[in-house]
């Protein structure tokens, strides 16, 4: 039978609306839904696959657990049993500590890990808590928890309101945006320059440069070029905080951090001239809807985490943040910010330090760049046993070789996860979950970082087949089996029993969520039984002013300076004065029709020509001897691949860049498309020692690399 479905891509942070016609099992078609109020109906070639993504006969079904070496399909119950008895049996020999947990990116666009991952993955009681944070947005969480006293306060780009948008470090027409949920970059981007100015800074020529004003940086160097910055606002009179100001405290720590980072010392590192420099502090403090904005390339590199807070200090300074065009926050339906609370996740920085890198603790868990060394470490507090759900840090962590070595010394790893993959290929056991046209979807996360706010709630279009789970069955299962029927599921609630749970379910909590939400019937608003009666989603309205009620630190305060901030910027200093010219370094990049690691599996969305390129600038390619369309050796102190040139003055000169998420060319995944064009890992050659020393965040940008041209050598 032929039906119609209105939901939403969970691919990536855009949310787009989309509408499928389902005929029987089968996706018949699929395309932008013009009546969702975020979306109007605009899509990225990658939604049309999740099609793909349904009927992948690769996609796994049912549990497999592995047997001599190959995995065999086995039904739930025994998967279960065998996953509770070994992960039991490691907990009593070797302690709590011993089971640890890597989560990954889809968690985030998953309603049933949100809800029931996350408080499992808390509840093991393990330091051991790794996710794709601490190769992301961390350095974003820490400036909101530090600054703002709660680490999901995280400000927004107005982008529809702004004049003046000054785009650090991402690439939101590839990305289509990112902490900003705004679909149609290419439409929002051109009414912005419509109105005013974008201006994008980036060691590359990106697609979201191409039509607007282009500033070269040299990769790792933001946080020298924005404390100039701050140096210009304070020199020529420019701070004008605006109605916060009172709120602010820390302004004098900043003139003083500033004074000794003049645009003039600065330049000759970063590459941004003192005049650029004067003239961008100049315009965001003059324009009154303005609003700077950094993302992935602003913190993963070695200074992240101040690169990032400085990045809400110059919003600040000039007086635009919580302001309509600035920085704003959003006020979602459901409220995750109280929820994260109630779940323990209302963030923290440094309680402990990891135990052989001494790396700091975020929000309960800790970097992932030190993960490998966890397990290989022996010791008191070694990790023995892993879960992995919705993550592949194989190929997305730094020296993903050495992980994929240390993957076979655990005693038992299970992966919540659909494919065989470069990660999960070491599990002994695979609980594969629904797929995205498998479950309902409410948008609870990504409405906390919208530009513009909205609620919407999707029925799954296809039932749940008899033998198929979805991820917050696996999960509550999986919290039965290994702490009991009862465990402290939700710490400020108390004691939740996995029955309860089971019986309120996602659309339980959802419901009960928007009635308590800014949103909710208390006045005369939302509820889940109206929300299912708007298909296409409702539109709530643009962003409103949320300081100071919605701060949580003592006091309603805005702090500027923390003490963690000016305490590593003697590393700063350090860096700038030790800089020296000539260096080569390695940036990442992202690709329309990728998505991170794990779309390649599709035909559509890999067809054409090989796209896993490393591109370099003309005069490093005559340099080094390099020519278009030749292989060469990419190497660092971990490792080295050999990738195709493309010669390119996109990037910088002294610049190399490599896309990241390929590398499928390993013995035993079972992706039959992804492995005819498999491409090389760039975190094969990234240095897992490389990180910001203040966040731990992994420096996957900047990192010092060589590259030596192989056609001389016979292959
Ligand atoms: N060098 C370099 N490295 C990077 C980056 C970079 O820019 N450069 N980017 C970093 C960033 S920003 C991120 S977010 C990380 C991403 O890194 P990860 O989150 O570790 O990896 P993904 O590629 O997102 O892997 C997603 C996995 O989830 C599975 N999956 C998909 N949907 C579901 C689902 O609904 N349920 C479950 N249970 N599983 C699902 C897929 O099969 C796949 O195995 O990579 C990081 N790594
Ligand atoms: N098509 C597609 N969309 C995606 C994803 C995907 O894999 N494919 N991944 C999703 C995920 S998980 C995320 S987190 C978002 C990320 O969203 P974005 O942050 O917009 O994504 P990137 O394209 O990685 O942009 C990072 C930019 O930083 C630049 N850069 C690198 N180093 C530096 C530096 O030191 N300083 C400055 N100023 N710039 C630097 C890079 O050249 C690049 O243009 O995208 C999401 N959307
Ligand atoms: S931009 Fe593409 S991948 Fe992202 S949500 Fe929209 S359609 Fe899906
Ligand atoms: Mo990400």
């Amino acid at each position: 039978m032929v039906e119609i479905h209105h939901a939403s891509c969970t691919l990536c942070e855009a949310t787009c609306g989309i509408t499928v016609t389902t005929d029987g099992d089968r996706v018949v078609d699929i395309r932008g839904d013009e009546r969702d109020p975020i979306s109007q109906g605009y899509i990225c070639p990658k939604a049309t696959a999740l099609a793909d993504l349904h009927h992948d006969p690769d996609r796994l079904k049912r549990p497999v657990v592995k047997r001599d070496g190959e995995f065999v399909e086995v039904d739930w119950d025994e998967a279960f049993d065998l996953v509770g008895e070994r992960l039991r049996a490691v907990r009593s020999r070797h302690g709590k500590e011993a089971l640890g947990v890597y989560y990954g990116n889809p968690t985030a666009h998953n309603l049933g890990l949100l809800l029931f991952g996350l408080p499992l993955f808390r509840s093991l009681g393990s330091r051991h808590v790794y996710s794709a944070t601490s190769v992301d947005q961390l350095p974003h969480m820490l400036a909101a928890l530090l600054m703002f006293g709660h680490q999901a306060l995280l400000p927004v780009p107005d982008i529809d309101r702004t004049d003046l948008f000054v785009c650090l470090g991402a690439n939101p027409l590839v990305s289509n945006g990112s902490v900003m949920t705004a679909p149609n970059m290419r439409k929002r981007l051109r009414a912005v320059r419509d109105r005013g100015r974008v201006v994008v800074i980036d060691p590359r020529r990106t697609e979201s440069a191409n039509s607007a004003e282009h500033i070269f940086i040299r990769p790792g160097t933001d946080a020298l070029m924005l404390l100039s910055v701050v140096n210009v606002l304070f020199a020529e009179d420019l701070v004008r905080p605006g109605r916060l100001a009172d709120r602010m405290t820390g302004l004098g720590e900043l003139r003083a951090a500033a004074e000794e980072f003049p645009p003039e010392r600065t330049a000759p590192v970063t590459g941004v001239s003192a005049e650029r420099v004067r003239e961008l502090a100049r315009a965001l403090a003059t324009t009154q809807r303005a609003v700077l904005y950094g993302r992935v390339g602003v913190c993963t590199q070695e200074f992240g985490g101040l690169a990032t807070w400085l990045v809400v200090v110059v919003n600040a300074l000039t007086g635009h943040l919580d302001e309509p065009g600035g920085y704003m926050l959003s006020t979602p339906a459901i409220d995750p910010v109280p929820l994260a609370t109630m779940t323990g996740h209302a963030g923290s920085f440094g309680r402990y330090r990891s135990r052989v890198r001494g790396l700091p603790e975020f929000g309960g868990e800790l970097p992932v760049a030190t993960l490998a060394e966890e397990i290989t470490t022996p010791g008191q507090g070694q990790l023995r046993a892993l879960i992995t759900a919705a993550g592949n840090p194989v190929l997305s962590t730094p020296n993903g070789r050495q992980l994929d070595a240390a993957l076979d010394d655990l005693e038992f790893m299970v992966s919540i996860d659909p494919y065989i993959n470069e990660t999960t290929r070491h599990a002994d056991v695979i609980l594969p979950p629904t797929g995205p046209l498998e479950r309902s979807h409410y948008e609870l996360l990504l409405t906390l970082v919208s530009a513009r706010n909205w609620a919407k709630y999707s029925p799954a279009m296809f039932g749940r087949g008899e033998h198929q789970r979805h991820d917050w069955e696996i999960c509550l299962e999986l919290a039965a089996r290994i702490l009991g029927p009862d465990f402290l599921l939700l710490r400020q609630a108390g004691r939740l029993s996995v029955s309860m749970l089971r019986k309120l379910g996602p659309e339980g909590i959802v419901d009960l969520g928007l009635r308590a939400g800014p949103h909710g019937t208390l006045r005369g608003g939302l509820s889940l039984r109206k929300l299912r009666k708007r298909p296409h989603g409702v539109d709530l309205g643009p962003l409103e002013r949320r300081f100071p009620e919605r701060l949580a630190t003592k006091g309603k305060k805005i702090h500027l300076a923390p003490r963690e901030y000016l305490d590593d910027l003697p590393r700063l200093r350090r860096r700038m004065e030790a800089w020296e010219p000539g260096e080569l370094v390695l940036i990442g990049r992202r690709q329309l029709r990728s998505n991170n690691s794990w779309m390649h599996n599709s035909q559509r969305l890999v067809k054409g020509k090989p796209r896993c390129t490393l591109l370099v600038h003309p005069s490093d390619a005559q340099r080094l001897g390099l020519a278009d369309g030749e292989e060469a050796l990419l190497s660092s102190a971990v490792g080295e691949v050999r990738v195709p040139v493309e010669v390119s003055d996109e990037v910088m000169p002294g610049v190399v860049s490599l896309p990241h998420g390929w590398g499928h060319g390993r013995r035993g995944v079972r992706l039959s498309v992804a492995t005819k064009n498999p491409g090389v890992s760039i975190n094969d050659v990234t240095d897992d020692s490389c990180v910001d020393e203040l966040t731990g965040t992994a420096a996957l940008s900047g990192q010092r690399v060589t590259v030596r041209a192989l056609a001389a050598t016979p292959v």
